[in-house]
């Protein structure tokens, strides 16, 4: 009974690893399938046959898995636009995910994540170096991305970081508490919200809503290691360990002019982790308030207060988008909107792309974008030359040696809520919505300053730009053929997607 128990725990795990994972691929090679059956065979108190009926659990799941997903689709044969028949284009899909994973240095899912703090109410996870990923990625190695992750009515402990913090509100209405000079000052932060922390500033954060989670996405700019920073607690006893407990017990009582038994009971407890819950009227308490002594009274509401000081935030919804219509909307924040964005040299910005469709192929003059998908379903695909040819490192190091034109590779990914990808300067890109869902992108643009995002196709494309002798001679056809494919879409930045049944065979590989 209680083997039978075992067998059905493995495969219920493993069902849920694999409900989570994209790109299930049913044939031997599948990792999920070798784990899967991995475990089965270091099953304690199991027998042989037992094993063997929880492999072919394992096997059998995942074939069951692919014929839903078959059903899900609901067609039958044919042909592709690919020009493969569904099998082979199936196959293909699951390959194309293997390599996006293996061989895609932009690219980045949930295991790409180390969870740094995690309690019961809520956790903190970073992404790995850029630079771990690949050495491609090393103009932006001393950025790190990540998110914070709470409860409705919780209390993150006071801390601060080695690490210039800029912080994005998707989800939740927390109000960030900084510690500034003699002051303190508290911001009622909502959606849309973007809040600069400095580097050492301490600061506790709560979510005041009773029924959100909270949910900000990070971005962190380390000031001591290069890419690296550390979180440092200033309350707390033994979880988290305050930074007082690496102090030795006599510099400790005569820096507070305490006794050890008092300075033990402060600091000796045992806490319940950085992030807990805390009560309807310490929130409340919490709620509202405003720097030092200053009282907001008699103000309610949820109004950000303080939106207007000069350390308050900025709600990048709040301003007009710079790109919008009905396949989407563009949101932009620069240091001219906030200027705490001018020391750190980045932009922020969010695209919402309306379900089945398409952002523009475009590219960046001179920013890096580290994208974090925070909400839908979709892929991007783009253009990069360094993962062209094998030889594409050695190219790189000895740009001389480059004697023909350089060729480029399609780099994809299929995006997913907590996905990143990052798209370097240069490098020409499009993302596309799923035919369920809108798909809302958040983009730290490193390196902004006199960044301009150039569009490839629609209104304003850089080749309508072009002389008529340059686009001849570019294109090797007559002008009139030039322009009539390039004025051809009409609309600017957001388009609609690829069609219906091409999107939906680019799907079935999801
Ligand atoms: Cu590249």
């Amino acid at each position: 009974m209680e083997i039978k128990n075992k067998l059905c725990l493995v495969v219920l795990v493993f069902s849920v690893l694999l409900a989570v994972s994209s790109g299930v691929d049913y044939k031997e090679k599948d990792p999920e399938l070798r784990q899967c059956q991995h475990q089965c065979q270091h099953l304690r108190g199991a027998d042989e046959q037992q094993k063997q009926i929880c492999e072919q659990r394992c096997d059998d799941y995942i074939k069951q898995k692919k014929q839903e997903e078959k059903q899900r689709r609901g067609e039958g044969g044919g042909t592709s636009f690919y020009g493969y028949d569904e099998d082979q284009e199936q196959y293909q899909g699951q390959q194309r995910q293997q390599q996006q994973y293996d061989q895609n240095p932009y690219f980045f899912e949930d295991q790409d994540f180390e969870t740094i703090v995690e309690t019961d109410q809520g956790r903190v996870q970073i992404l790995q170096k850029f630079t771990e990923k690949s050495d491609l990625l090393r103009g932006i190695q001393n950025f790190r991305i990540g998110s914070l992750i709470t409860n409705p009515h919780s209390f993150v402990a006071p801390h601060h970081l080695d690490a210039d913090c800029v912080c994005f509100v998707f989800q939740g209405r927390p109000t960030i508490s900084m510690v500034r000079g003699e002051k303190r000052e508290s911001h009622n932060l909502e959606r849309g919200d973007i809040l600069r922390v400095p580097a050492g500033t301490p600061v506790y954060i709560i979510n005041r809503d009773e029924n959100e989670k909270l949910f900000i996405v990070k971005l962190l700019r380390p000031v001591s290691l290069p890419d690296q920073f550390e979180a440092f607690f200033g309350g707390g006893g033994e979880n988290p360990e305050s930074i007082f407990r690496a102090f030795s017990p006599e510099v400790l009582q005569a820096a507070f002019k305490a006794g050890r038994d008092e300075l033990q009971r402060l600091f000796g407890q045992q806490r319940q982790g950085s992030i807990m819950k805390a009560s309807r009227e310490q929130i409340q308490k919490m709620s509202h308030s405003s720097g030092g002594a200053e009282k907001i009274w008699p103000f309610h509401g949820d109004e950000p207060f303080s939106t207007s000081t000069k350390s308050g935030p900025f709600n990048l919804f709040k301003k007009r988008p710079s790109q919008s219509n009905q396949h989407g909307h563009l949101f932009e924040a620069d240091f001219n909107d906030y200027k705490q964005l001018e020391e750190l040299d980045i932009q922020i910005s969010f695209a919402n792309i309306t379900r089945g469709s398409m952002v523009a192929p475009h590219f960046n003059s001179k920013s890096t974008k580290i994208s974090f998908v925070l909400d839908g379903e979709g892929f991007f695909e783009m253009a990069c030359p360094h993962l062209a040819s094998q030889e594409s490192s050695q190219r790189q190091q000895q740009p001389q040696r480059r004697s023909s034109s350089p060729s480029y590779q399609n780099v994809r990914g299929d995006l997913r809520r907590g996905t990143v990808f990052i798209v370097p300067a240069g490098h020409p890109v499009t993302a596309i919505a799923s035919r369920n869902s809108n798909l809302q992108i958040l983009c730290f643009e490193v390196n902004a300053k006199d960044n301009v995002k150039i569009p490839l196709t629609g209104k304003s494309n850089v080749v309508s730009q072009f002389e008529r002798e340059a686009k001849e001679l570019a294109f090797g056809v007559p002008v009139k053929e030039v322009d009539r494919i390039f004025n051809k879409q009409q609309d600017q930045f957001f388009f609609e997607g690829p069609n219906n049944q091409q999107q939906g065979r680019m799907w079935s590989v999801v």
